[in-house]
């Protein structure tokens, strides 16, 4: 049998893409028992598990990526990268970014929220890829920055969202593309959770409200999402 975690790992660890097999090469079950292995590898290497993401959320993504169901990932210490820091572009192989909201988990519930940024940089050669593949690759994610924690506002369901490159408005949305409100995205986060509790300081990342886009040398990426304020990262050189 084909070692699909191991295959994903290599092109992880050793930046390079590794075609598609096909559709009907595994299924969602079995992609989901991958992407677990592929974690735990990740683990293995001291690795700490910090969160988990939700993906193709919105319709933008879900068509930008040809598939048309709710993913979710797992997040770890080594995909952050903090408010205004440095997306390090060398071990990366192709990667967008997308922006998003992230929440805070304590008892179970959503204890603060603030705007985010994902990067994302599939394994797979030219971000094409089944449902059971991108699950399987851990939803693409790479990295991520959260901007400022802060208690929830009144009405989340339709803040606007930015994205800038070096200052150029390049994504315009509304939280409103994430379920219809980014809430629901927490509640489905719970639902997909193994065990269904989110441990406490959990970070939830909603999903992206636009499509992502490429990130170039030296790009200074800034997502604004209305009531929440900024995040950013800048691509190295
Ligand atoms: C899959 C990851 C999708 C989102 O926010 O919708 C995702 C991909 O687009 O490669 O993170
Ligand atoms: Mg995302």
């Amino acid at each position: 049998m084909t070692d699909y975690a191991g295959a994903l790992d290599d092109a992880l660890t050793g930046v390079k893409e590794l075609p598609s097999f096909g559709p009907g090469a595994f299924d969602v079950p079995a992609a989901y028992a991958i992407q677990r292995d592929l974690v735990s590898r990740r683990e293995a290497r001291g690795e700490k598990i910090v969160g988990i993401k939700l993906g193709l959320t919105s319709r933008a993504k879900m068509q930008q990526m040809g598939v048309d169901e709710v993913i979710w990932g797992w997040l770890t210490d080594a995909m952050r990268i903090a408010d205004g820091g440095v997306l390090d572009l060398a071990p990366r192989i192709h990667p967008k970014v997308e922006p998003e909201v992230a929440f805070l988990v304590r008892g179970g519930e959503i204890a603060a929220i603030a705007p985010a940024l994902e990067v994302i940089d599939s394994r797979w050669l030219d971000f094409k890829f089944t449902l059971p593949e991108v699950i399987a690759d851990n939803t693409s994610a790479a990295g991520f920055v959260v901007g400022n924690w802060q208690p929830v506002p009144d009405g989340v369901d339709n803040l606007g969202v930015l994205l800038e490159i070096d200052g150029r408005v390049v994504e315009i949305g509304s939280t409103a593309a994430i379920l219809g409100d980014p809430r629901r995205a927490f509640a489905e986060a719970a639902r997909l959770y193994p065990g269904r509790i989110l441990p406490d300081e959990s970070i939830v990342l909603a999903g992206a409200a636009t499509a992502a886009v490429s990130v170039q040398p030296g790009s200074a990426v800034r997502v604004s999402v209305e009531k929440l304020g900024a995040a950013r990262l800048k691509a190295s050189s």
